[in-house]
């Protein structure tokens, strides 16, 4: 690969209009237990196929600025063997790198995790670059619970973020930090605003306090919402304000995107908050920051179930997913409408 692009090029690409990042970097144990929920025998071959699938559907360009990838993946190749990576770039679409090596518990604080993956991260960086890659990914997880999460979670996390932005933006990768507050648990609305609030306000104070250039940053957040167990679940226009209001309070100008995770919502109802988040936009005559969407599961899962493992069903599995892009690409400009499902 011979392409190269400013930290601020990259993440002005990243975010282009009415186009969003496919999540495409499941840890093997996790794409595992996707391939099992759908009766496919989960092998490397599997899911080298499932992600040839994705990668090779017409016209995916339309609507996809990035694709992230795991380790695994971003070294695999086509049944031709062209590489993922090169695949991608020759469809102009940005390869990105997710570096992080998943979670371990947190020493003395039960219910808690901790990312970890900073060894090598240097000479990875750098080998990444070299494939293509111009972006990474790092996703830090917080529960919220009674009493999670704790500051020194979050305290932790956000210094090790800091830590993977400053390696990024010195081998000329933008990082996406990505704080995910998890949407599963019974708490409200508030709870969800305060805690996103403050994970997000310690997150940017660490990252200037490490002299991260903001400008060549990209956040990938949760949007704001009562838990998945709550008895009184969020409509769509109150996430978007909560979601935003949380953002204004505590989101620098100087970041120049934010993207969302779907984080466990039906597709339907990650795509409804999204138009709602851009019907808010438009009325309040715009926000600081391009806003976007980096969904996995909330764009994947309808591919997942076309597919289903089989070779005849490739061509229904690549329409599924560009239906749930085109959709998602709507409500990126707020023009999104269930009847459209
Ligand atoms: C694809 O899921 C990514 C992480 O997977 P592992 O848990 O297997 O490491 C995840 O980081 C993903 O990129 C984002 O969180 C968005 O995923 P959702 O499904 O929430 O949109």
């Amino acid at each position: 690969m011979s392409y190269t692009q400013t930290l601020q090029d990259t993440a002005r690409a990243l975010v282009a209009a009415r186009k969003g990042i496919l999540a495409a970097d499941q840890s093997p144990r996790t794409i595992d237990k996707q391939l099992e929920a759908i009766g496919v025998k989960p092998t490397a071959e599997m899911r080298r196929k499932y992600r040839q699938l994705l990668f090779t559907t017409p016209n995916i360009e339309e609507y996809v600025t990035g694709v992230i990838l795991h380790d695994g993946t971003i070294r695999n190749h086509t049944d031709d063997g062209t590489l993922f990576s090169d695949l991608l770039i020759a469809k102009g679409i940005i390869p990105i790198i997710k570096v992080d090596k998943g979670t371990v518990p947190h020493t003395n604080f039960s219910g808690e995790v901790l990312t970890q993956g900073l060894d090598n991260l240097r000479d990875r960086l750098e080998e990444y670059y070299n494939m293509g890659a111009r972006a990474a990914k790092w996703r830090a997880v917080f529960t919220i619970s009674e009493h999670t999460p704790s500051e020194q979670n979050i305290l932790f996390d956000c210094m090790t973020l800091s830590r993977y932005a400053a390696l990024c933006q010195e081998a000329g990768v933008v990082p996406i930090v990505e704080p995910e507050v998890l949407f599963s648990g019974n708490h409200s609305l508030e709870r969800a605003e305060a805690v996103t609030t403050q994970v997000l306000q310690k997150l940017f104070e660490q990252l200037q306090w490490y002299k991260i250039d903001l400008s060549g940053v990209i956040l990938k957040s949760s949007m704001v919402l009562a838990g998945s167990e709550y008895a009184q679940q969020t409509p769509a226009e109150e996430v978007a304000q909560a979601t935003m209001r949380t953002f204004m309070n505590s989101v620098p100008k100087e970041v120049p995107s934010i993207v969302f995770l779907s984080g466990g919502q039906t597709p339907q109802r990650a795509t409804e908050n999204l138009d709602a988040i851009a019907e808010l936009e438009a009325q309040e005559g715009g926000f600081p920051w391009e806003l976007a969407f980096s969904f996995s599961r909330g764009i994947e899962q309808p591919v997942q179930e076309a597919w289903k493992g089989k070779e005849e069903k490739v061509e229904e599995a690549q329409r599924a997913l560009i239906k749930r892009l085109q959709l998602n690409s709507m409500a990126d400009q707020g023009t999104y409408d269930p009847s459209m499902e």
